[in-house]
């Protein structure tokens, strides 16, 4: 259950990530306006911030100072909405409307889109590149650790498994990798990036890891149930949609029931793992309660 100051502190999160976002991202009068614009119209759609929201309460659990963590929290964010623009183009799973406006297609065009992605994606290292060194973490660390999840190993491997099942009944084992491949994997390196700035000690990026990972999977879960029982105007993107392209998902494969099971077990395991944090971790413990239980 989500308490009226653990909503507090979400939207004041979401609101600081929203100001940092500004000061990074190129201005909209930036020559040429166009592609600058349609980075802004998609990252200022009214995400949830989750990933950058995941990042900076990493560091707050390691002890440290979240503003060192800011870089990071808005490169996840920004690379996460690389990778909603090109999901939702024609030639991918092709959606009207995301984070309950139209996608960055319907507005700017195809070509644009693409372009829009794509020049996302780079912004997001420019971003993270503006991270402080740590003793124990060289930019080089931090760079490998966005390029390794968003690369053909996780992020977008998991897209190509993805396109590559569509039309094919998928076991439980390969949905499962795919769901950690397209999102436990972002989620897991949002946690250890807010932690690597703030020098936190391997053990505890190794405790971050294991929550990520699995409140990645009951995220993903949740997502698929929502998809089949929630409506568009609730989820601000088209729902039925999985169903719709016969897409493998949780509920398809394993009922409803067993998914909100799965997800609620995978949630306690996720809380297990940050017990180490004790009240430092709060606000992490709070996010993966509130997780499970959310409507949009
Ligand atoms: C590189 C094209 C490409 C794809 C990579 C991440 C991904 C694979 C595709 C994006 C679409 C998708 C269904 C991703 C799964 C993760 C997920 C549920 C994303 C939505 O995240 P939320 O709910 O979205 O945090 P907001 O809009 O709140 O930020």
């Amino acid at each position: 259950m989500s308490t009226p100051s653990f909503t507090k502190y979400l939207s004041d999160t979401a609101k600081h990530v929203d100001r940092a976002l500004d000061g990074f991202l190129p201005k909209e009068k930036i020559a040429p306006t166009t592609i600058h614009k349609a980075m802004r119209y998609s990252v200022f759609a009214g995400g949830k911030r989750l990933r950058p929201i995941l990042c900076l309460a990493a560091a707050e659990a390691c002890g440290g100072e979240i503003e060192r963590a800011m870089p990071a929290a808005c490169a996840v964010e920004v690379l996460h909405t690389y990778s909603l623009v090109h999901d939702d183009l024609p030639c991918m799973d092709d959606d009207d409307l995301r984070r309950g406006r139209p996608t960055c297609h319907k507005v700017f065009g195809d070509g644009m889109a693409v372009l829009c992605g794509d020049a996302l994606l780079t912004e997001a290292f420019l971003i993270l590149a503006q991270t402080m060194q740590t003793p124990r973490y060289r930019m080089d660390a931090f760079i490998k650790e966005l390029a390794l999840t968003s690369g053909s190993r996780h992020l977008i491997g998991g897209q190509v498994m993805d396109l590559e099942g569509e039309g094919k009944s998928l076991t439980k084992a390969q949905l499962i990798l795919i769901h950690k491949a397209k999102t436990a994997a972002l989620l897991t390196t949002s946690l250890r990036l807010g932690a690597m700035a703030v020098n936190a000690t391997p053990a505890k990026i190794e405790a971050l890891t294991t929550f990520g990972q699995s409140l990645g999977l009951a995220f993903q879960i949740i997502d698929d149930i929502l998809d089949v029982t929630q409506s568009t105007e609730v989820l601000g993107k088209t729902a039925g949609k999985d169903a719709n392209v016969a897409k493998a998902t949780y509920p398809a494969i394993v009922g409803l029931e067993k998914s909100r099971k799965e997800a609620a077990v995978l949630t306690q395991k996720a809380m297990h793992s940050i017990a180490v944090f004790g009240k430092k971790g709060e606000h992490l413990h709070q996010l993966a309660d509130f997780l499970l239980g959310r409507e949009y």
